[in-house]
């Protein structure tokens, strides 16, 4: 998902392909189908097996009370028992930008979830360092991107990979733009992201350090969620990963040489499937990278939402050293902007123009590739959950 890379050749980005294949072999290993003898190298050794009421009972004192959550002031729904809480992942060692160009990816594969059977109607990401202290541009530490994953629902847009392969649900994701994704409308809609007891989250993140020496780097999301019993009036929210790379592919696009404007279509579309009733668009947010102008979000054709990208709002997304660049700090959101249901097809294009927005440079001086990517959230527009 991030919008900055300075030097990395290729693959600093989202790559898609390489995600569902990690994403795979972990659920794979979960559903105990692999041995230790897993391609996969960020994969832990597989455990030991456990009594399962050994391990449930770990894995609820854990939510309750790790270390690493703290308990912060809900602000939606309040009356309804809301819980707000922040969990910190990591802290990750990222190289100095002499190795790999600062870049490396992490990954959580049983993150520490902020609830059980609760309905998440808020998230956020952000990047700190181990003491707190806000991480951005203007410090040359980045969240590259972030990609959280529940193992207990397919993609609702990629449910299985190229190969056939089941690929957890991408429920909640984040640039460096770090957009606050508000499912509720700030308590307008009675909608969230349902975690079910059963469902082990996945994190998977990139950092980027331009300091020549490694740092450290924490990862902060903060959810809020409304607890168990979850009120029935409350609509269970899905969401939808539409990508100018398609929809079980590669997110990243090259750039043309010869225009200083350019654009890209999601094509084909994604066909909402069949049996699905009316559903209510809840949350649209859009990710671009430098050089990026807006992203349009249509349905059948007719847009819907237009996401536009605002540059370096406040001084943490301009770089402190050298030219002073400004990234992007902000994308503008939709609420409740159409209806969904079977049948019609969604895609996204995506604007960019690099006469207006200097672009990222590669190491060998090549413009960066590209993204444009929105993710939405969906819940039926009345009826049960
Ligand atoms: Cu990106």
């Amino acid at each position: 998902m991030a919008f900055y890379e300075r030097s990395r050749s290729r693959g600093n980005i989202f790559y898609l392909s390489i995600t569902v294949a990690f994403i795979v072999t972990l659920l794979t290993l979960w559903l105990g189908l692999l041995s230790y003898t897993t391609p996969f190298p960020a994969a832990p050794p597989h455990q030991e097996p456990v009594a399962a009421d050994d391990d449930s009972h770990h894995e609820s004192a854990d939510i309750q009370n790790p270390e690493n959550l703290i308990q912060l002031q809900p602000q939606f729904f309040t009356d309804l028992g809301s819980k707000r809480v922040q969990i910190k992942y990591g802290p990750f060692t990222v190289p100095g930008s002499g190795t790999n160009n600062g870049m490396k990816d992490f990954v959580d594969e049983k993150a520490t979830k902020p609830c059980d059977d609760c309905l998440i109607t808020y998230m956020r990401a952000g990047l700190q360092y181990p003491d707190g202290a806000n991480a951005n541009a203007n410090t040359g530490m980045w969240l590259h991107h972030v990609v959280l994953l529940d193992t207990a629902v397919p993609d609702t847009v990629c449910p299985k990979d190229r190969k056939g392969r089941p690929v957890p649900n991408r429920f909640f994701a984040s640039g460096n733009e770090r957009t606050a994704m508000d499912l509720s409308g700030a308590s307008t809609i009675q909608t969230g992201y349902f975690l079910s007891a059963q469902s082990q989250v996945v994190v998977t993140l990139e950092l980027m350090n331009q300091m020549a020496e490694a740092r450290e780097a924490v990862l902060t999301v903060e959810y809020e969620f409304i607890p168990s019993p979850i009120p029935k009036s409350f609509k269970h929210a899905k969401s939808i990963w539409l990508d100018i790379g398609g929809y079980c592919g590669n997110s990243e696009a090259s750039v043309p040489n010869d225009t200083s404007t350019f654009d890209f279509n999601m094509q084909p579309g994604w066909k909402v499937p069949d049996g699905w009733e009316e559903n209510l668009l809840v949350f649209l947010g859009g990710h671009l990278h430098d050089g990026g102008t807006h992203l349009e979000a249509m349905k059948s054709g007719g847009i819907f939402c237009d996401s536009a990208a605002t540059y370096g709002a406040n001084d943490d997304f301009i770089d402190g050293t050298g030219e002073k660049m400004a990234h992007i700090s902000n994308m503008s959101l939709c609420h409740k902007a159409t209806t969904l249901k079977a049948g019609d097809e969604l895609s996204v294009k995506a604007y960019y123009d690099k006469t207006a927005h200097p672009m990222m440079v590669d190491a060998d001086a090549s413009l960066e590739p590209v993204m444009g990517i929105a993710i939405l959230y969906a819940a039926q527009s009345e009826g049960g959950n």
